[in-house]
């Protein structure tokens, strides 16, 4: 005789879901589990029996050893030191620091935990005194988005076509030339009807603007961390298209500049990976759509239909370019994903009808650097694509999630459109 325990199908039902639940537990926790990241800037203040200390940490982690400088405050005088015998071990940062006091030298060691951007630290001093600190991060949003951009530590593997479309940029191709001619920038107000104020854009007329002329216009979108200058401040597009008019390399056009985060306040400030920030890059199809292209269109000389319409953008703006490109092929002919990011739609949404994106797109650029944790999501449209015989320029370039990708990308895709 052997015996069983019936379930009843319910049940089983019941418990088929709690422990698939578990199971994305484990997953989750493991995928949140964050590596100790103490790279960066550190403030704390400590109220001690000589008075109050005010200390920055300024560290540099290169894998388990942790280097940098020690900056004390006392009364208004600042003395750097050197951190000393930095580690990390099981998770924990540990170093040190030498006081000198009344001829005496005092050694301070620090073990602590980091947990986001806040270090809670055990602080010994010399064999008399133990302490707790918090130690906080200076500037938590600047590091949010280097962090983002320069961790993005997914596992990367690369498929046999996985390569370059295009060679590396010619030197000198994002450097200011002189004697060639300059195209114009310019700062523009909008009202939006979606956002209820007055957004800024940047607009780049090309050389030899003349506004007797229609020209296409090519949207051009920043990244998570980034405004309407982003691209302006990192990329220089005006001077990478200032020298491909020079070489007679690319059509005449009109680039603009949004703000990608729509809503009322639309700085980069805070934490902007905020959930409600995220979401207004999703909102930003309608500001796009039914207020910025209006107004430019009925403010500058431009040819109002699709063909003459692209929009490409980095990272954040990569994924909101394929999110509005694919979904509007009424709207855009030329669309650019350049790094695109998490915010990106699964193919299946982006291209829905593969044989209607086929006939309609002029181009569809996917890019990504080789070394950054986001590919996968622009492997994933490419594989889609190549799957069902949607054309599509596949650049995979040598690189991380930065500029160096973006201003390249920029290079060939600003050659590819409007022609
Ligand atoms: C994320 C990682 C990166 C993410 C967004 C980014 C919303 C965007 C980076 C950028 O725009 O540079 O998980 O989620």
């Amino acid at each position: 005789m052997f015996t069983y325990i019936y379930i009843k199908p319910m049940k089983a039902r019941l418990l088929l879901l709690v422990m698939i639940a578990m199971l994305f537990d484990s997953f989750n926790s493991r995928l949140s589990a964050q590596p100790v990241n103490a790279s960066g800037t550190w403030k704390t203040e400590i109220e001690t029996p000589v008075g109050l200390f005010k200390y920055t940490y300024l560290i540099q982690q290169a894998g388990e050893i942790i280097t940098g400088k020690i900056i004390r405050e006392k009364d208004g005088e600042k003395t750097e030191l050197d951190l000393i015998e930095g580690k990390i071990k099981d998770g924990s940062i540990s170093f040190a620091e030498n006081l000198s006091m009344n001829d005496q030298q005092i050694k301070i060691t620090y073990t602590g935990n980091q947990i986001g951007n806040e270090i809670k630290f055990t602080r010994q001093v010399g064999d008399f005194a133990t302490e707790q600190v918090v130690a906080k991060r200076a500037n938590p949003e600047d590091h949010s988005v280097q962090e983002a951009r320069r961790n993005l530590s997914r596992p990367i593997v690369l498929a046999e076509d996985d390569k370059p479309a295009f060679p590396v940029a010619p030197s000198g191709y994002d450097q200011q030339r002189e004697n060639i001619k300059r195209g114009n920038l310019d700062t523009i107000q909008y009202q939006s009807t979606t956002v209820g104020t007055t957004r800024t854009t940047l607009i780049y007329l090309p050389p030899a603007y003349n506004k007797n002329k229609k020209y296409p216009v090519l949207y051009l979108l920043h990244g998570i961390g980034g405004d309407e200058f982003e691209w302006l401040r990192n990329g220089h597009p005006e001077i990478i298209l200032d020298n491909l008019y020079a070489e007679k390399k690319i059509a005449p056009m009109i680039v603009v500049l949004p703000n990608g985060r729509a809503m009322k306040n639309d700085r980069a400030e805070g934490n902007v990976f905020d959930p409600e920030k995220a979401a207004s890059f999703a909102t930003f199809e309608k500001d796009l759509v039914n207020d910025l292209i209006p107004f430019i269109e009925s403010k500058y000389p431009v040819i109002k239909n699709r063909e003459n319409r692209a929009l490409a953008g980095l990272s954040m703006g990569g994924g909101q370019s394929l999110n509005f490109g694919l979904g509007n092929l009424d709207i855009f002919a030329w669309v650019g994903g350049f790094s695109s990011a998490p915010n990106t739609k699964s193919p299946e949404l982006l291209v829905p009808n593969p044989a209607e994106t086929a006939s309609k797109l002029k181009l569809l650029w996917i890019s990504c650097g080789d070394k950054d944790g986001l590919i996968i999501f622009s492997q994933k449209l490419h594989q889609y694509c190549k799957e069902n015989t949607v054309p599509h320029i596949w650049h995979v370039e040598p690189g991380v999630h930065d500029f160096n990708v973006w201003k390249s990308d920029l290079y060939y895709f600003a050659q590819q459109i409007f022609r």
